[in-house]
């Protein structure tokens, strides 16, 4: 399976920005989801072909228009993907061109396992509808103003995400890699069937660039609760656990609310430990020429290793956050400032 997946981190270049951490959290999740295309000829897909392994429907690759490369997948009427291993969080990730529907109660575009999309004409452009299956199960607008060609279909390519939590019962939706909404109903009974089901609009629907994977394809999100590791170091909330519905500045809106209503912005990383005054400590991840600043191995930086260190350079008042692992390094000499030691995960003295 592993294997499996880092061929998929391959044929992925947009992967590839994440890739190290990814290829972490491929190694902590065994049961990986994962099936990846570009529906290029390089990966085995012939223009004009209609049937494809790990696919069902009706559809044709096509040499038409593409997101990447020169080929996409064209689905006519429908389309299925197959056979995937299935998680408890999956992301479904891919590039869309649609004709927009001109229902008002539309079709879903997309259906993931309870997770569902639309794309309505409204005026002169198109906009996303996110089914919500609690309440009465209608579709919300999430994502206005695409543009549409004459014939009413996409004029762009909209990148989509969307992150299923079946234990949950809830689906988060992505548009152009930025959060748009959060916490969303499955319909129930959840499903973790790992198949995602297109469904053409008039003029069909243009996919490319699809992948399902058990790992957060847009940013680094090591405990996959759909915020940014990085973000969550920046906001005080805990990248090593899933603390979505938590409320880290205590002010009654939880922590995935705050990250949705930023959009997802950029935000600076804390640069050294001064801003939040938190050391991290990682003795697997670690390294003690890092500052410590990051939870997760970055670019020439990321946690200590031993506590010891990160004593050593942490503020007074601050914190020490030491990541789950067995830390055996005697007795720990707190000469004389004041710290708060916290724990992350399962950790051992
Ligand atoms: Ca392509
Ligand atoms: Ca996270
Ligand atoms: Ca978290
Ligand atoms: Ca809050």
């Amino acid at each position: 399976v592993l294997l499996a997946c880092l061929q998929c981190f391959d044929i992925a270049p947009f992967f590839r920005a994440a890739g190290r951490l990814l290829i972490l959290a491929a190694v902590a999740v065994p049961a990986l989801a994962c099936a990846a295309t570009q529906f290029e000829e390089s990966e085995g897909f012939i223009s004009g072909s209609s049937t494809l392994s790990g696919w069902s429907g009706t559809f044709l690759v096509t040499d038409g228009d593409a997101h990447s490369g020169t080929q996409s997948l064209d689905v006519s009427t429908e389309a299925t993907t197959e056979g995937a291993e299935s998680a408890p969080i999956l992301f479904l990730d891919f590039w869309v061109k649609s004709a927009a529907d001109a229902s008002e109660n539309p079709d879903a575009l997309i259906d993931f396992g309870g997770a569902s999309l639309a794309f309505l004409k409204e005026g002169d452009s198109g906009t996303f509808h996110a089914f919500d299956a609690r309440g009465d199960g209608s579709s919300v607008p999430v994502e206005t103003d695409i543009p549409l060609d004459t014939s009413g279909v996409s004029a762009v390519w909209t990148h989509i995400t969307i992150r299923r939590d079946v234990g949950a019962g809830t689906w988060d939706l992505y548009v152009n890699g930025k959060p748009v909404a959060c916490g969303l109903g499955l319909e129930t009974p959840a499903s973790g069937d790992p198949k995602a089901h297109f469904t053409a609009g008039e003029s069909g629907v243009f996919v490319d660039d699809f992948v399902i994977t058990a790992t957060n394809p847009l940013f680094m999100d090591r405990d996959n609760d759909g915020i940014p590791d990085a973000y969550e170091v920046a906001n005080g909330m805990n990248p090593r656990m899933d603390d979505r519905l938590g409320d880290a500045d205590l002010d009654d809106v939880t922590n995935i609310q705050e990250f949705l209503q930023s959009k997802g912005v950029a935000f600076t990383p804390p640069g050294g430990s001064g801003i939040l005054g938190v050391v991290y400590v990682d003795k697997t991840l670690g390294n003690d020429s890092n500052t410590g600043s990051y939870s997760y191995p970055v670019e020439g930086d990321g946690p200590k290793a031993t506590i010891a260190e990160a004593m050593k350079v942490g503020h007074e008042g601050g914190k020490v956050a030491v990541i789950e692992g067995e830390y055996d390094e005697g007795e720990i000499v707190f000469s004389g400032k004041p710290f708060d030691l916290v724990t992350v995960g399962q950790v051992k003295f």
